[in-house]
């Protein structure tokens, strides 16, 4: 009876005293992203989940859902799945929680980022740092960047040099209503629609372009759906974030949040590497490759690249107004300063 109290107390403490309590843990946390491996993004997400399961010794069993399917394809609407908790974990563009936070606007504002560096200022600096407090406060733990890349155009139709060329073109865009107000301006008739709609709508002539970084254009391979005109412009670039619902990022030890901040961290920062091989200055392979396949790349004269800018800089005034004046004056310092 003695033995039977001692051992009845012996297995309380034990469990009282158990620092992570695997049981408490669900035994898979669903993380959405749009792209699997081997976009840039899916590779991000998949290193992220490798990095957790090996360092949490399996506690944290995280699995990728990409094609937003956890949202039944619907990408804009995966910011309210991860805050209510349907979904627990994503990678995701700023594009696509942009309906939800219209500050993550300020990256589809045209022409505000010329170069890689400015990105870095924006994600890594204090603009980045309002844009977690903001993601924060809405119900989701923002722990790292990613990368997309820059979006670039590409048509069905001829070579894209000014606005004048992409007037009356059918383009295929995401959902912020931002991307509809640029691409009125330039004079095309946008159309939004998700990721899953976008293929099958170039593959019939639905839509005549639309607008990705080279590595969704060569890897989905849009050359093979009508897509024979690309034009290097960099108007805008989506930075992607790691994120983790509330109440799941709550229920993890403290030893646990830093193990999967920190390895949100390191999948990021081989996520960035990854979407920009090939297609900088110094190496344009990615660029070669996609004229390999018998796609017109245009690269813009400068006068011709003010042409792009100066047709948008009314719906950057709007915006402007929408998402903010101090952000983005903020936003202007930092790549200014970069
Ligand atoms: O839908 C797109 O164009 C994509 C894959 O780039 C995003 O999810 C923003």
């Amino acid at each position: 009876m003695k033995l039977m109290n001692f051992a009845v107390a012996a297995l309380a403490g034990l469990v009282a005293f158990s620092p992570a309590i695997a049981q408490d843990y669900k035994a898979e946390y669903k993380v959405s992203t749009v792209v699997p491996a081997p976009f840039p993004w899916g590779i991000a997400a998949d290193k992220w989940v490798e990095l957790v399961r090996e360092r949490t010794n399996g506690r944290i069993n995280m699995k990728t859902y990409p094609g937003a399917q956890l949202v039944a394809g619907e990408q804009t609407k995966e910011f309210t799945a991860l805050r209510r908790g349907a979904i627990d974990m994503a990678v995701s563009s700023t594009i696509n929680w942009s309906p939800q936070i219209k500050e993550l606007n300020i990256f589809a504002m045209p022409f505000l980022m010329p170069d890689y560096k400015a990105i870095d200022a924006l994600t890594q600096g204090p603009v980045g740092e309002d844009l977690f407090a903001i993601i924060r406060s809405k119900g989701v733990e923002p722990l790292a960047w990613a990368e997309n890349g820059f979006r670039e155009v590409s048509n069905s139709k001829h070579e894209i040099h000014t606005p004048a060329d992409l007037k009356g073109l059918k383009m295929r865009v995401v959902g912020s209503p931002l991307f509809n107000d640029i691409f009125s301006a330039m004079g095309a008739n946008p159309a939004q629609m998700s990721w899953a709609d976008a293929k099958p709508a170039l593959t019939t002539g639905a839509v005549d372009g639309q607008e990705n970084p080279l590595t969704i254009f060569s890897i989905a391979k849009m050359h093979l759906v009508g897509q024979k005109y690309v034009t290097l412009w960099g108007y805008v670039a989506d930075p992607l974030i790691f994120g983790v619902n509330k109440d799941v990022w709550e229920s993890f030890t403290p030893e646990d949040q830093e193990i999967v901040r920190q390895a949100a961290i390191e999948a990021g920062a081989l996520g960035v590497a990854e979407a920009r091989k090939g297609v900088t200055k110094d190496d344009p392979s990615l660029i070669e490759t996609v004229e390999g396949l018998g796609v017109t790349v245009t690269r813009l004269t400068d006068a011709e690249r003010q042409q792009f800018v100066d047709a948008t800089r009314g719906v950057y005034a709007d915006w402007t107004g929408k998402i903010g004046a101090d952000l983005v004056k903020k936003a202007e310092e930092s790549v200014a300063n970069r």
